[in-house]
């Protein structure tokens, strides 16, 4: 059986449903997460969200936002528990998913098939391309805030249709969910990129102050030091974007983006283009993601963990 007919049978099963997305959740992950609450809820299922992490801002005002409850879910028996994008307790944060009937809907290479049934599908732009799929087998008609929830979802994860994963499938659904559900697509793109508050531009100033370039303007680095965010009340998931500006001079093949979480401990950022693998430069490192967009922890001196990778990817680019 294919396994979206698998999962199909399984939601038709069942009659409380719980999902949870992962840790510090982005636009795809909640916005995946939501549409398919709310798919399932047309389905007539009894359905909880549960999150450890709270969206940041502006996530919080994507439609239908108010369900999610953070904390541990709830130790009751839910006959089905979908994890949006990481199936995994660190990736989730929640605890004793053994317990449980799990599936994972994910598009991550590096997903750890450790739920009931994976739905892994790296090729798709977006868990969001997922659900939509899995909504049309359902037969569940695309509302308002199912279609924005995807819509946000897809738009998000390939960059407002500009990274490598705006295929004919994601721009396909794109135009599908549009049709279907009558949202309108300046109104996601308004409430996902046109929300900055004016310390966050302030920010954006600051961390574009450390940009350096390498190997023949190949690379870049910048970093976000703790002492930028003082008191800007600007939550770490709000700065994930901020890489986007630093990846937008022609010459690059490679971006580096440290963010500082504390004295000598680093989020490291890797986006690519082309042929360059950022996934494979963060699995090194312990860490994993797409071949263009990857990240790994750093615990160390910063000028090391520059020397360091300034090597590896020397050798990666003159191959
Ligand atoms: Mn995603």
């Amino acid at each position: 059986m294919k396994i979206i007919e698998q999962i199909k049978d399984k939601i038709n099963k069942a009659n409380d449903i719980v999902i949870s997305s992962h840790i510090r959740p982005d636009a795809d992950c909640i916005g995946s997460g939501l549409a398919l609450f709310h798919i399932l809820k047309k389905l007539g299922k009894n359905v909880s969200y549960y999150n450890i992490d709270e969206a940041a801002f502006p996530l919080t005002e994507l439609p239908g936002h108010d369900v999610i409850k953070i904390g541990q879910v709830y130790p009751k028996k839910f006959d089905l528990y979908f994890l949006i994008e990481g199936g995994t307790e660190s990736r989730t944060g929640q605890k004793n998913l053994d317990h449980y009937s799990t599936i994972n809907i994910d598009h991550h290479a590096s997903s750890i098939n450790d739920s009931d049934i994976n739905w892994v599908e790296p090729d798709a732009a977006a868990v969001g391309v997922l659900i939509y799929e899995l909504a049309v087998s359902l037969d569940v008609k695309i509302d308002k805030t199912i279609g924005f929830n995807l819509y946000a979802a897809i738009s998000s994860d390939t960059g407002s249709f500009k990274y490598s994963n705006t295929t004919e499938r994601s721009l396909r659904i794109a135009s599908e969910i549009i049709k279907e559900s009558g949202i309108l697509p300046d109104e996601v793109s308004d409430l996902l990129y046109n929300t900055n508050t004016y310390n966050k531009v302030m920010l954006l100033q600051n961390v574009l102050s450390t940009l350096e370039l390498h190997l023949n303007d190949r690379l870049s680095i910048i970093e976000l030091k703790q002492e930028f965010l003082g008191t800007t009340n600007i939550k770490d998931v709000e700065t994930e974007d901020i890489v986007a500006i630093a990846r937008s001079i022609g010459s690059l093949k490679v971006t580096l983006f440290f963010k500082e979480l504390k004295k000598d401990h680093y989020r490291v950022s890797i986006r690519a283009r082309g042929i360059f693998n950022a996934q494979k430069i963060a699995k090194l490192f312990g860490g994993g993601g797409h071949k263009h967009a990857s990240g790994f922890f750093y615990n160390g001196n910063i000028i090391e963990a520059k020397k360091e990778l300034l090597e590896i990817i020397s050798k990666e680019l003159n191959k």
